[in-house]
């Protein structure tokens, strides 16, 4: 069977490194994130300075301080890590669709099917270290191996600030060496009884039958009979991709105006974009549904090629559809209504279209302003018509011109 390849990335003293980043005065003191050092509770984290006193992930803050009361304690934001969670994963995805967000700061990416698309491998690698570094402004630690237990044993070892690769054929010098407590099935008591029995490297398990594990730990000792051999089958635990994202309006009145309409259809494909944006999702398939006065219903799709997410795009495609179906209509209609389906996570680098990387940081800023301020509080020309309909906060409003959203 061909070796998968999985690469594991996790940041460096995540929520502590987010602190440094936004109060540089910190850089190169012990940060301890979490809460005062009198408050109850535990630390979160810890910058790698601190961690040089002892000081951990969940420890009462009274210790932490007790151990290092030079730290500067600060209680943290989690608001603020999210956002800088999002903008790894956003990264991340660019490269396969195939990502595991495991936790806040850190995923995995099987690149075993993409392997092929990328002429120099390692570069690749560096490449997405080097881009998620760019964009957090933080560092973060890479490794790759044929699995996700390999993987993130890799980037252990390769922290801080590294990038460390299992290559075949390495797999058990890398283990041998490695401290039983690495692995993930070993809890601090499993731990005891190993100790006892003088085993406290990964190759000293090596010499325990699977029969005597298993009647030591149960289950479990099957599972560190495979794990201490590096072996580990499971997959990338993926968020499920919805099969469709759809908006659809069912007028007052039924309206035969083409320009109200396409207000209308540039208000849906507005509305339908945006989840995909926050979900990350593209579509290889629009959709334009429409319900004429007499209850008819006709619909019009488009297979795209690069799949897309972007306003932008997705209205122009919308409304040629759109106009398929209605131009030359003596009956008005009394439903319109738009669909993305046939959704993938990313768009993979390969197959980028030239397209103008500012045209994309616009439409975040507006997806921005709009979870910030309201969806109505930024609206495109065409949008505007539909101001009394929708019940927008005009007033508060500013207004983007079309040309600026459909360019
Ligand atoms: P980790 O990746 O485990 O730790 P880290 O990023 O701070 O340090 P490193 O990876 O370099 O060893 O966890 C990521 C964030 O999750 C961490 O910054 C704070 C939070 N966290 C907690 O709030 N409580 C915990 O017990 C742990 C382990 C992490
Ligand atoms: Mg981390």
């Amino acid at each position: 069977m061909r070796r998968r390849c999985i690469v594991h990335i996790d940041i460096d003293a995540f929520f502590a490194a987010v602190e440094v980043l936004l109060n540089p005065s910190l850089e190169g003191k012990p940060v301890i994130v979490g809460g005062l050092p009198h408050e109850r509770g535990v630390t979160s984290t810890a910058s790698y300075e601190a961690r040089k006193y002892g000081v951990h992930s969940g420890m009462p803050l009274r210790k932490a301080y007790q151990l290092c009361p030079q730290g500067i304690f600060v209680r943290g934001n989690y608001q603020i890590y999210s956002a800088f969670s999002k903008r790894l994963f956003r990264v991340l995805h660019q490269y396969t669709p195939d990502v595991e967000e495991a936790s806040l700061d850190e995923a995995y990416l099987d690149l075993t099917r993409c392997r092929p698309l990328y002429p120099s491998f390692s570069r690749t690698i560096w490449e997405i270290k080097n881009r998620a570094e760019k964009e957090l402004g933080i560092a973060v630690s890479v490794g790759v191996g044929p699995n996700k237990l390999m993987a993130k044993l890799a980037t252990n070892k390769a922290k801080p600030g590294g990038l460390f690769e299992v290559k075949e054929g390495q797999d058990g010098e890398f283990l041998k060496s490695l401290d039983i407590s690495s692995l993930p099935g070993i809890g601090p008591k499993t731990q005891v009884v190993l100790r006892m029995l003088n085993i406290h490297k990964i190759g000293d398990l090596w010499g325990l039958p699977r029969a005597t594990l298993h009647s030591l730990f149960g289950l479990n000792g099957d599972n560190l009979y495979l794990q201490s051999r590096g072996m580990d089958s499971r997959p990338l635990a993926r968020a499920a991709i919805p099969k469709s994202v759809s908006r659809e309006t069912t007028f007052l009145e039924d309206i035969w105006d083409k320009r109200l309409l396409l207000a209308h259809l540039a208000y849906l494909c507005d509305r339908l974009t945006l989840p995909l944006r926050k979900d990350r999702l593209y579509a290889h398939i629009i959709e334009v549904k429409v319900r004429y006065s007499d209850f008819k219903t006709e619909a019009k799709r488009r297979l795209l090629i690069s799949p897309l997410q972007e306003m932008g795009r997705v209205f122009p495609i919308a409304k040629e559809l759109f106009l398929g179906l209605f131009a030359g209509s003596r009956l008005s209609l009394r439903l319109v209504g738009v669909k993305a389906s046939d959704l993938v996570r990313a768009r993979p680098l390969s197959l980028f279209e030239p397209y103008s990387e500012r045209y994309v940081r616009l439409g975040q800023a507006v997806d921005q302003v709009r979870e910030k301020y309201g969806f109505g509080s930024l609206l495109t020309v065409r949008e505007q018509m539909l101001g009394s309909l929708y019940n927008f906060e005009r007033d508060r409003g500013f207004v983007l011109k079309t040309a600026s959203l459909t360019k």
